[in-house]
C-alpha cells in the first residue's frame, strides 16, 4: 500500500515536471498539396488539383528520372487546417521546419508570417502566436525551388528537389522560454574549452525570452549516460543578456570513435522557487582534438586516421523526401562498414545524421552548398553567410563535428571566365565565410574543399581556412589505377609546399559502378562493380600509407540522383558503395574488411547471383571463374558445393580463388579465423554453363544473350533478372563477331569502350551504349533447329548517315536500316526474327553497309525447336 502511494506520488511529481517541458509534435500528416503557382491559395480558393500528401514530401520524385530533360522548378503549395493544442496559459506557438527547398513563405490564416526563408538545407522556425485564433487555423506554406541568382547552390552535381522534404514540428512554450525563432532555431550553445582525462570545463551560453521584471535563473544539469546527475549549476539571467554558465567535471568519460560516451545536459529556466518555465536537452561529449599537417588527426591525444565517406541525402525514386529511418539506416550501414569519418556533403542534412554521428563515434564535417560558383551579387553573399550561420548555430552542440566547410569546388566555374567583378566578389565571399566560421565557433576548424591545382587557389588568394580538402578522381576521370599512389603523393607535396601547416584531407575520391555490370576484364570507366573494387583498393593502400593525408572520404556512400548525369544508369551518379536503394556493392565489403577490427569475412561479389560462363573444355561440365574474398583474418578456406579448394592468405584483406562452377545452383562457403573466432560467409550462385562447342551433345545449346561490344556481363533487372554475357571475337564452334571493333569513346576524359549517351526507350542503357562498329558478321555455330534471333541496336550521336542491310544465312531479313532516320538518335531498337537452320552451318548474320558503317549493340539467340 505504502509503495503504491509512493509510486503515485512519484508519477504525480513527474507529470508536473513533464508539463514544464515544452511541447513538441510533428505536423507531417494530412497536408493538401498543389504543384504550381496560385494567386489565392487560402480557404476561399476553389482551385482543383490539390492532392493529399505527407511530409517529408518532394514534387520531383519521378521527373528527375524520366527521359525528358529538366525537372519541375517552381512553386508548390501546402496547406492544412488544424486545432492548435492548448498546453500552457498564454502559450507561444512556433512552426519549425527542418528544411524546405529552397524559398519558403509561411502563412497562417492567410497572413504572411515573417520573411521568406532562404535556402533549402537549413532549419528555421517561425513564431506564429499572434496569427492564431480560437478553433481551426489554416496553415499554408509556399515553397519554390526555381533557380535563384541570390541563393546557393548556383550549380552542382546533385538535384535541387523542391518541397518540404524534412519534418515539420509544432513547438509550444510558455511565455518565458528559450529562444526558438532565431537564426538556427537553437538557444543553447555548449562548448568544452578545456578537456583532459582529469577534468573538463564546460561553458554554456543560453538565450532567453523573458519579461524585464522578475528574477529568473538558468539551471544546467549534467547527467551521465545512465541519467545520474553529475553536476548542476544555476546562473542568474539578466534581461536582454545571454546567460553564461561554467562548470567543471572531474574525471570525465571521454568521447571518441572507439567509445562515444555521451552525457546529457538539461538546461532549464527556473525562478527563485525552482518553478520550471522551459527546458531543453543537448548531448555533451568530452574530447579534445587537433589536426597536424604532418602527423594527422589526434583525438584525446590519440593519433587517428580519419577514414570515411561523403553522403548525400536522397533515395531512389523518393528524391530527398526520406524518412528518419532511411537516415538512421544509412548511419548504421556506415558504422558497420567501419568508418570513423563522415563528410556531410554538400549541405547540412537531417538532424538524425548528426545524432547518430554522436552516438556512433563518427567524426563529422558539415558544409553549406557553396558549390561550383558564388551567387554573384551582394544579396547572394549575405544569404550565403546567413546560411553558414544557421548551419553552425543549429548544429553547434554536436560533439562529432570537428570542422565547418565553407564550400566545395568553388572554382569549378573558373572565376577568370566570369570577369573581374565576379572574381573580386568571389574572393570576398570566401574571406567573409572563413571569418564567419571563426567568429561563430572558436572551438572547431575552418575548412574548404577544392579540386583544382593548389597553386590555382593560391593564386586567387582563397586559401583562407585552416584545413584544405581536395577532390581527386585519379583512376576515374583521368590517369590510371597504377598511378594513384604517385599522384596522391605529388598532390600532397604541392599543397604542403604552399602551406606547410595546413592539414590535407582527400575529401573525395571514387569511381562509378552500376550494380548490373560485372566483368573479369575491368577497365577504367566501364562502370563495372569490379573496376570500382580495384579502384578503392588502390586508393586505400595509398591513403593508409601517406601520413600527410589526415583524412579521406569516399565519393560517395550511396548512389544518388542527378538529373543531367548520363552514366550507365541515366540520372544516377553511381559512385556509391551502396546503390541508390542501399544494396551493397563489392567495394563496401572491402572497406568492411579493411576497417573492422572484429573478425570479418565476405564473398565480395555475393550480390551477383545470376552468372554464366563458357565451359573450360569441349564437353566439359564446369567453367572456372575468379572469385574475390575479403576479410581481416590471416587466411580463408573456400568450399564449392562442399568441396574444399584449400586455404589462401589475404593480401591487403583480399584474395582470389579460381572456382569451378557447374550448371545450376552452386554453393560457395568461405571460412576464416580471427582471434580464435571462426567466421563464415555464403553465396548461392545460379550458373548457366554455355557449351564451348554449341553442338555439344552433353550440354546442348538452349539460349544466349550477348552484350555486344563489351567485356561486361549485364543483368537486366527491371523485370525479371536476365543475364547478358560479354562479347568476344568469333571462334569456330562458338559465337562472336567477325570484323569491326568495339566502339571506343573519343574524349580523352574516358579512354574506354562505349559512350555515356543516355538511351531512350529502355532501362538497359549499358547494352546499347556498347557496340561493335563496322562488323561484317555475327556468328553462332548452333545445330539444326528453329531459333528466335533478337537484334539490339542504336545510333548514338553520329554525324554521318549510316544505312545497312542484314541477312541471315544469305537471306535478307532487314534492309535499308537507317536507325537515325527511322527511329531517331540515341534510341534503343530491338527486333526479333524467327530463323530456321536446316544444315550444319549454324547462323551467320551478315551486316552490309550501304552507307557509312554497320553496328550492333546486343544479340540474343534462343532455340525454339
Ligand atoms: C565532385 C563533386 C561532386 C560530384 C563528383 C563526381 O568533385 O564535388 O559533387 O558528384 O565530383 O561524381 O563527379
Ligand atoms: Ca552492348
Amino acid at each position: 500500500m505504502k509503495n503504491s502511494i509512493a509510486l503515485i506520488l512519484i508519477s504525480f511529481i513527474w507529470v508536473i515536471k513533464a508539463q514544464n517541458i515544452r511541447h513538441i509534435e510533428t505536423l507531417n500528416d494530412n497536408w493538401s498539396f498543389y504543384k504550381g503557382t496560385l494567386e489565392k491559395p487560402f480557404s476561399e480558393d476553389n482551385t482543383t488539383g490539390w492532392s493529399k500528401v505527407s511530409i517529408p514530401h518532394s514534387w520531383n520524385t519521378l521527373d528527375i528520372l524520366d527521359d525528358e530533360d529538366g525537372y519541375y522548378r517552381g512553386d508548390g503549395w501546402y496547406k492544412k487546417t488544424m486545432d492548435i493544442p492548448k498546453v500552457f496559459e498564454n502559450q507561444q506557438v512556433f512552426l519549425v521546419f527542418e528544411a524546405a527547398n529552397q524559398v519558403t513563405s509561411v502563412f497562417v490564416n492567410g497572413e504572411p508570417v515573417g520573411e521568406d526563408h532562404i535556402g533549402g538545407y537549413t532549419t528555421f522556425a517561425r513564431d506564429v502566436t499572434v496569427f492564431l485564433k480560437e478553433g481551426k487555423n489554416e496553415i499554408s506554406v509556399k515553397v519554390n525551388n526555381a533557380h535563384h541568382d541570390e541563393i546557393i547552390p548556383q550549380s552542382a552535381d546533385f538535384s535541387f528537389y523542391g518541397g518540404i522534404y524534412r519534418d515539420i514540428h509544432l513547438v509550444i512554450t510558455k511565455p518565458i522560454h528559450f529562444e526558438v525563432a532565431n537564426l538556427g532555431t537553437n538557444a543553447v550553445f555548449i562548448s568544452t574549452p578545456e578537456v583532459s582525462r582529469l577534468a573538463a570545463k564546460v561553458s554554456v551560453r543560453a538565450k532567453l525570452v523573458r519579461p524585464k521584471n522578475g528574477t529568473y535563473y538558468v539551471k544546467q544539469s549534467l547527467f551521465d549516460d545512465k541519467r545520474n546527475l553529475v553536476k548542476t549549476v544555476q546562473s542568474k539571467s539578466k534581461y536582454g543578456k545571454e546567460v553564461v554558465s561554467s562548470f567543471t567535471v572531474k574525471n570525465p568519460n571521454l568521447w571518441s570513435p572507439e567509445n562515444p560516451y555521451l552525457y546529457t545536459l538539461i538546461t532549464e529556466i527556473v525562478d527563485a522557487k525552482d518553478k520550471v518555465y522551459d527546458r531543453v536537452e543537448n548531448p555533451v561529449g568530452f574530447r579534445w582534438f587537433h589536426f597536424d599537417a604532418n602527423k594527422g588527426f589526434f583525438i584525446n591525444g590519440k593519433q587517428t586516421k580519419l577514414i570515411g565517406t561523403n553522403r548525400h541525402q536522397d533515395f531512389y525514386k523518393k528524391a530527398n523526401a526520406v524518412s528518419d529511418e532511411v537516415h538512421r539506416n544509412d548511419m548504421k550501414l556506415l558504422k558497420e562498414m567501419g568508418i570513423n569519418f563522415l563528410r556531410i556533403a554538400h549541405y547540412p542534412q537531417d538532424p538524425a545524421i548528426l545524432e547518430m554521428c554522436n552516438k556512433m563515434g563518427i567524426i563529422a564535417t558539415v558544409e553549406i552548398p557553396f558549390v561550383d560558383k558564388a551567387a554573384a551579387n551582394e544579396k547572394g553573399k549575405q544569404n550565403t553567410v546567413n546560411m553558414l550561420k544557421e548551419a553552425i548555430r543549429f548544429n553547434y552542440n554536436h560533439p562529432a563535428i570537428v570542422a565547418w566547410n565553407l564550400g566545395n569546388e568553388t572554382t569549378m566555374k573558373a572565376p577568370s571566365d566570369l570577369g573581374e567583378a565576379y572574381t573580386k566578389h568571389f574572393i570576398e565571399t570566401h574571406k567573409i565565410l572563413a571569418e564567419t566560421i571563426k567568429k561563430e565557433d572558436k572551438t572547431r576548424y575552418s575548412y574548404t574543399v577544392f579540386f583544382r591545382e593548389p597553386a590555382y587557389q593560391d593564386k586567387l588568394g582563397i586559401r583562407f581556412t585552416e584545413i584544405v580538402g581536395y577532390n581527386k578522381y585519379y583512376g576515374w576521370y583521368k590517369e590510371e589505377l597504377e598511378d594513384i599512389d604517385k599522384n596522391l603523393r605529388d598532390l600532397v607535396k604541392r599543397t604542403l609546399a604552399l602551406d606547410p601547416d595546413k592539414p590535407f584531407i582527400l575529401s573525395e575520391y571514387g569511381g562509378g559502378a552500376d550494380p548490373r555490370l560485372r566483368t573479369y576484364n575491368p577497365t577504367r570507366f566501364d562502370f563495372s562493380v569490379e573496376y570500382q573494387f580495384l579502384l578503392h583498393k588502390a586508393y586505400m593502400k595509398a591513403i593508409l600509407e601517406i601520413p600527410e593525408i589526415v583524412g579521406a572520404n569516399v565519393w560517395n556512400y550511396a548512389d544518388f540522383q542527378v538529373e543531367h548525369r548520363k552514366d550507365a544508369v541515366p540520372h544516377i551518379n553511381n559512385k556509391g558503395l551502396v546503390s541508390a536503394d542501399r544494396k551493397k556493392k563489392d567495394a563496401y565489403y572491402l572497406y568492411q574488411a579493411l576497417l573492422n577490427t572484429t573478425p570479418f569475412v565476405a564473398i565480395a561479389s555475393k550480390g551477383w547471383v545470376k552468372r554464366a560462363g563458357i565451359a573450360d573444355i569441349e564437353g566439359g561440365n564446369i567453367a572456372t571463374q575468379p572469385i574475390t574474398i575479403v576479410g581481416n583474418g590471416e587466411d580463408v578456406e573456400l568450399l564449392i558445393n562442399g568441396i574444399s579448394l584449400g586455404k589462401k592468405t589475404f593480401d591487403f584483406s583480399t584474395t582470389v580463388f579460381n572456382v569451378p562452377l557447374q550448371q545450376g545452383r552452386n554453393l560457395i562457403e568461405v571460412i576464416s579465423d580471427k582471434e580464435g573466432k571462426t567466421i563464415k560467409d555464403f553465396a548461392n550462385i545460379e550458373f548457366t554453363l554455355q557449351p564451348k562447342n554449341f553442338k555439344s551433345k552433353t550440354n546442348p545449346f538452349k539460349e544466349i544473350a550477348i552484350n555486344v561490344g563489351s567485356y561486361c556481363y549485364f543483368t537486366e533487372t527491371h523485370n525479371v533478372d536476365y543475364l547478358w554475357m560479354p562479347d568476344k571475337e568469333y571462334s569456330a564452334g562458338s559465337f562472336g563477331f567477325v570484323g569491326g571493333d568495339y566502339l571506343r569513346f573519343k574524349s580523352k576524359r574516358r579512354n574506354n569502350i562505349g559512350t555515356d549517351v543516355s538511351i531512350k526507350g529502355t532501362e538497359n542503357d549499358p547494352i546499347y551504349q556498347t557496340q561493335v562498329i563496322g562488323l561484317d558478321a555475327y556468328k553462332f555455330d548452333v545445330p539444326k533447329g528453329t531459333y528466335e534471333l533478337t537484334l539490339l541496336m542504336a545510333e548514338l550521336k553520329t554525324r554521318n548517315e549510316n544505312i545497312m542491310d542484314i541477312s541471315v544465312n544469305n537471306k535478307k531479313i532487314w534492309t535499308n536500316i537507317n536507325l537515325k532516320k527511322q527511329f531517331g538518335s540515341d534510341r534503343g531498337v530491338e527486333k526479333r526474327f524467327l530463323i530456321s537452320v536446316d544444315d550444319n552451318n549454324g547462323i551467320t548474320i551478315d551486316f552490309k553497309a550501304i552507307k557509312g558503317e554497320t553496328r550492333l549493340s546486343g544479340v540474343k539467340l534462343r532455340k525454339v525447336n
